[in-house]
């Protein structure tokens, strides 16, 4: 059984099979908050256990103790650093000056996306695909033409909303060579789960092809 719920953590549109940093913060703030919840159930299903079990009930309750310490106090700090943990690890999602930071342009359709960025010879523009370098940080400014739909390949990073008449943009980054699968995730319309593409993130040289028009 645990080996079957280990082969659903992969796949081409996995958030846990991470391949870059923005992603990674996504994977590691689910088992963060998976671990927590577990411990607050197993304390959860004790406490149920108590009230079945009159002889490890405490003799005379405080309800002091029940109340502000177990129902407010432990609920409000574990939702505050929580917060704050989410928090610190969403920064990798924003959008920082950072060396070598690429910038491209994602468009939304019913029900396609298209992706226009800067070449050696000029913009380049592509319908399906994007491509990216290896390693470097990449702002997606995500928009649409019609209707919300929204930005997000699971292994490289956060969703973003697609929003028509403006641009929201989303960091990715990807640490390895690869073909990462890509869907919108906003319903928007009858062929919304169709509404897929990729991600090409090239190694240096497959990255200057590209960029200098081959590859594509
Ligand atoms: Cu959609």
């Amino acid at each position: 059984m645990p080996v079957m719920f280990v082969g659903a953590c992969a796949g081409p549109l996995s958030t846990l099979d991470t391949a870059g940093p923005a992603a990674g913060n996504v994977a590691t703030l689910w088992w963060v908050m998976l671990a927590g919840a577990a411990v607050l159930t197993l304390l959860v299903l004790a406490l149920l256990l108590l009230a079945f079990l009159p002889r490890l009930r405490p003799a005379k309750g405080s309800a002091r103790l029940w109340i502000c310490w177990l129902g407010v106090a432990m609920p409000s700090a574990v939702l505050a650093l929580l917060l704050g943990y989410a928090l610190m690890l969403g920064e990798g999602s924003i959008a920082h000056p950072a060396p070598g930071r690429m910038v491209v342009a994602a468009t939304g359709h019913q029900w396609y996306w298209t992706f226009r960025q800067p070449g050696s010879n000029g913009a380049i523009e592509t319908r399906g695909v994007l491509h990216i370098p290896v390693g470097r940080p990449v702002d997606v400014q995500v928009g649409s033409v019609d209707v919300i739909h929204s930005f997000w390949v699971p292994r490289l990073g956060g969703k973003m909303d697609a929003i028509p008449g403006q641009i929201n943009i989303l960091r990715i980054k990807a640490d390895k060579p690869g073909v990462f699968e890509g869907q919108c995730a906003e319903f928007c319309g009858l062929n919304h789960a169709a509404n897929r593409f990729r991600v090409v993130a090239h190694d240096a040289d497959g990255w200057a092809r590209f960029q200098s028009g081959g590859g594509r």
